[in-house]
């Protein structure tokens, strides 16, 4: 009997630790998910799109450009945006990705955006990203802004630009509940390419005071964009380096450091665990000085 206790004791222990663990794990909840997007641009010579999005799923296909070989406007896994592609508010230098969820979800700790620097073709980083969220797609709250670290360096991809390259912009959060989440995006310069968005529950979360703490380095790649770029400059990233040859300040991403503490899921489910244990001691107990008696 006792040995049958102690196994049954460890068995659920083995579950609730797993529930534990399975909880924490990040998951992004923007994967498969329907977006929307500004900056599309339409050849008004051959009437095709640029650098489409395949089926309207490249962004959150799971799929993020991760090596040297990406590190081309020609690779499919990359969405074209452009300043004055559809949507876009004229003169704004922004365009944005709204991605839906589906339905609400609580938990939400962690955004990213996967996105190409490569100078020559006027393919620049996002000189800023913001998020917000929203439970109805028409007040956006603000998160905040991304910082972003180059996950791929390619120097001289194109012209020289020891910035060319990949890079992956990335926030934490204290915890959110949110159906949409925004990606406002500031042009670098007239194209803005980016391969995935993703959205995480699990992953750890912000400080609860995010003030003074985020030392957010923004990805302050040149300051003096050409607003000026010619339409026709553009819209072919291939014919033209910009005239903004730009004195972009190469930011290393001193990453905020995240706190590694647990989610709110992740403790409540040990102390769900904990009391399913104690339960079944108490039980084992009873019935064992029942059986003595
Ligand atoms: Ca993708």
């Amino acid at each position: 009997m006792k040995k049958l206790s102690v196994f049954v004791l460890t068995a659920l222990l083995a579950v609730s630790l797993f529930a534990v663990f399975a909880n924490a794990e990040e998951q992004n909840v923007a994967l498969g998910k329907s977006y929307t997007y500004t900056g599309a641009y339409t050849d008004p010579n051959s009437g095709n799109v640029l650098y489409p999005d395949t089926d309207n799923k490249e962004l959150t296909d799971g799929i993020a450009a991760s090596k040297d070989a990406d590190v081309a406007y020609g690779v499919d896994l990359w969405v074209g945006m452009n300043q004055g592609g559809a949507g876009v508010v004229p003169n704004s230098g922004t365009v944005e990705i709204v991605v839906d969820l589906g339905s609400s979800v609580s938990g939400i700790t962690k955004f990213t955006l996967n996105t190409l620097h490569l100078a020559g073709p006027a393919i620049k980083r996002p000189s800023e990203v913001t998020i917000s969220v929203s439970t109805d797609n028409q007040n956006f709250s603000n998160v905040g802004k991304m910082t972003s670290n180059q996950v791929v360096s390619k120097p001289g991809a194109d012209d020289n630009s020891k910035e060319d390259g990949i890079y992956e912009f990335t926030l934490s959060s204290t915890e959110k509940t949110a159906r949409y989440v925004k990606y406002t995006i500031k042009l670098g310069s007239a194209w803005c390419f980016v391969s995935e968005v993703g959205v995480y529950t699990g992953a750890p979360a912000a400080s609860k005071d995010p003030i003074g703490e985020t030392s957010s380095e923004e990805a302050t790649s040149s300051q003096a964009q050409s607003q000026a770029a010619s339409a026709a400059e553009s819209s072919k990233p291939q014919a033209t380096s910009s005239a903004a040859s730009s004195t972009a300040s190469t930011t290393s991403a001193a990453e905020s450091a995240e706190s590694s503490g647990l989610s709110t899921g992740a403790i409540i489910g040990i102390v769900i665990g904990a009391v399913v244990v104690i339960g079944i001691v108490v039980a084992v107990i009873v019935v064992n000085k029942k059986k003595n008696q």
